[in-house]
Formats: C-alpha cells, sequence, structure tokens
C-alpha cells in the first residue's frame, strides 16, 4: 500500500493514513487501502483492537481530495460516495473495536470517517468540521447520516449548513469526541484505551458492538431482542465460564477467544 501503513503493536493495529503533503486527503486509492487494511485487520487473530490516525503533525485526514472531487460527474461522485460509504460502514461494523485518533484536521471526508469510528479521542490541537457546503457540495461519505445520529439534527445541521470548524474542547462537550488529550500523550491515551478493551472478553467486545452499533439502526423492540439473542448466544462460550470463573476463583480472566 502507498499511502496506508499498519503497525501490529502486540495486538493493537495501528493504522495510520500517509499522505502528510495534502494532510492526507483521501483519493480513491486511499480510500481503497483504508478498506484492504481493515479486511486484512477482520481475519488476522493476533489483532484485538485498531486506531486508526493521520500521518504527520497536522492532519488527522483533511477531507476528500479536492482535486479528485474537482474532476467529478454526476456518475462519478455518486460511485466514489457509494464506494467511500462501502468501506466506512465497514469500519462501523467491524468486530473489533475501532478507536479514532484524531491528531489534527479532521474536515470533510476525515471527519466523516472518525464518526465511523467507535470511539474518537482528539488532541488539544484538533479541528473537526464539515466545510463541504464551502465548496458547493454536501458530505458523501455518511456524514449527514451520522453526524445527526450522534448530535442531534440540530447540532448536526448547524456544523453541516455553517462548514464551520470547531476545536477539540468544543467537539468534546458536544460528544463529537470522547476525550480530549495534549498531543503528546494521544496515541499513549489511544493505546491505553485499546489494551484495557484487549484485556476483555473478545467475544463479549464483539457482540457488544454489534448490539450497539446494529441495534441503535433497529426500532427500540428489535434491538433488544438482538441484545437477548447476543446475550444467549455467549453463554454458549467458554470465555463466558472462564470470566466468571475467575471471578468465583478471585483470578484475572484468561480470555480464548472461544
Ligand atoms: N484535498 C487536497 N489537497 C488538500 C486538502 C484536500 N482536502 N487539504 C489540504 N490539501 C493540501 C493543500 O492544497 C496544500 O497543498 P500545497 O502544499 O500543494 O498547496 C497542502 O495540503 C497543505 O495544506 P494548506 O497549505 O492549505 O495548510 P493550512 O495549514 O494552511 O490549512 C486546512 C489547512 C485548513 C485543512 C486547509 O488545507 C483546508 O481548508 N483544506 C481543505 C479542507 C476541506 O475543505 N475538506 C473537505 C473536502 S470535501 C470532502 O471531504 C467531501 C467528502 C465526501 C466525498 C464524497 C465522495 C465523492
Amino acid at each position: 500500500m502507498d499511502n496506508v501503513r499498519t503497525e501490529n503493536k502486540d495486538g493493537i493495529l495501528i493504522i495510520t493514513i500517509d499522505r502528510p503533503k495534502v494532510l492526507n486527503a483521501l483519493n480513491a486509492q486511499t480510500v481503497a487501502e483504508i478498506g484492504e487494511a481493515f479486511e486484512a485487520a477482520r481475519d488476522d487473530a493476533s489483532v484485538k483492537c485498531v486506531i486508526l490516525t493521520g500521518g504527520g503533525e497536522k492532519a488527522f485526514v483533511a477531507g476528500a481530495d479536492i482535486n479528485e472531487l474537482a474532476q467529478m460527474t454526476p456518475i462519478t461522485g455518486k460511485a466514489t460516495a457509494e464506494k467511500g460509504q462501502r468501506v466506512f460502514r465497514a469500519i462501523e461494523r467491524f468486530p473489533k473495536p475501532v478507536i479514532a485518533a484524531v491528531n489534527g484536521f479532521a474536515l470533510g471526508g476525515g471527519c466523516e470517517l472518525a464518526l465511523a469510528c467507535h470511539m474518537r479521542i482528539a488532541s488539544e490541537n484538533a479541528k473537526l468540521g464539515l466545510p463541504e457546503v464551502t465548496l458547493g457540495i454536501i458530505p458523501g461519505y455518511g456524514g449527514t447520516q451520522r453526524m445527526a445520529r450522534l448530535l442531534g439534527k440540530g447540532k448536526a445541521l448547524e456544523l453541516i449548513l455553517t462548514g464551520d470548524r470547531i476545536g477539540a474542547e468544543e467537539a468534546e462537550r458536544i460528544g463529537l469526541v470522547n476525550k480530549v488529550v495534549p498531543a503528546d500523550q494521544l496515541m499513549a491515551t489511544c493505546e491505553e484505551l485499546a489494551r484495557k478493551i484487549a484485556t476483555r472478553g473478545p467475544l463479549a467486545v464483539s457482540a457488544a458492538i454489534e448490539a450497539v452499533m446494529s441495534g441503535s439502526e433497529m426500532p427500540f423492540d428489535e434491538g433488544q431482542t438482538l441484545e437477548a439473542t447476543l446475550f444467549g448466544l455467549l453463554a454458549s462460550t467458554e470465555d463466558m465460564k472462564e470470566g466468571m470463573g475467575a471471578f468465583l476463583e478471585k483470578r484475572t480472566a484468561e480470555f480464548k477467544n472461544r
């Protein structure tokens, strides 16, 4: 891959979007490579959690590549949006936790990418926003949908219609990011969170992601049915026996992903 780097740090996979000269802007190749990196991580049993971040000092991702966008036709525009939507959807539905380490600008498609992750931790210098309307377009990688579901329609429309960039503190205040930390502590904070989750029962972690991500798109009762079904399924796992046995025997559980 030319624009995406991966590093497996003892079970925590760090995926870095690495085009710092253009602030990691997402051209078609980069979107495809992000998809490939996640596909490989899905099948790699050694990967417990993923951290997604941007290369260089300034940006997570400063949006879709405007050089490519400027050439769009109605046909290629729709096809490009749909391709990206498929990749971002796969991230949202990824069976292992995905944390966005937002290390600078997360604008347009970059903000949409962070929104598709399960959790977002931002550095103090991060700036987030959906500036598409300033270019005469709208978000096309799921941003109108995810922003409204995460923040509510009023706040989402304020950000989408103004195209304003907001700072990390404001993003935390409105619930766009989970937490803000100094830039030099960002990766350590994300790794600490990933490592904590990695000690939990992995099948339970996957089931919880599915219950929250899929369940929140369903009517409440269907979401509860999904929750109860996954809950019941976990009762068939060795990990459930191990988790409860360890509690009763006052020792640390050793989960086997079985
Ligand atoms: N695309 C292409 N190149 C970019 C992008 C981008 N999104 N962002 C920055 N760059 C380039 C700049 O052109 C510049 O290149 P060069 O050195 O050759 O002039 C280089 O990166 C460094 O950028 P700046 O000099 O502008 O750095 P500043 O620190 O002055 O400014 C900003 C940083 C504020 C982030 C500024 O670069 C900026 O406003 N970038 C554009 C942000 C933006 O509008 N993003 C939204 C793009 S639209 C989008 O994401 C749509 C998503 C949905 C697509 C649906 C499918 C088609």
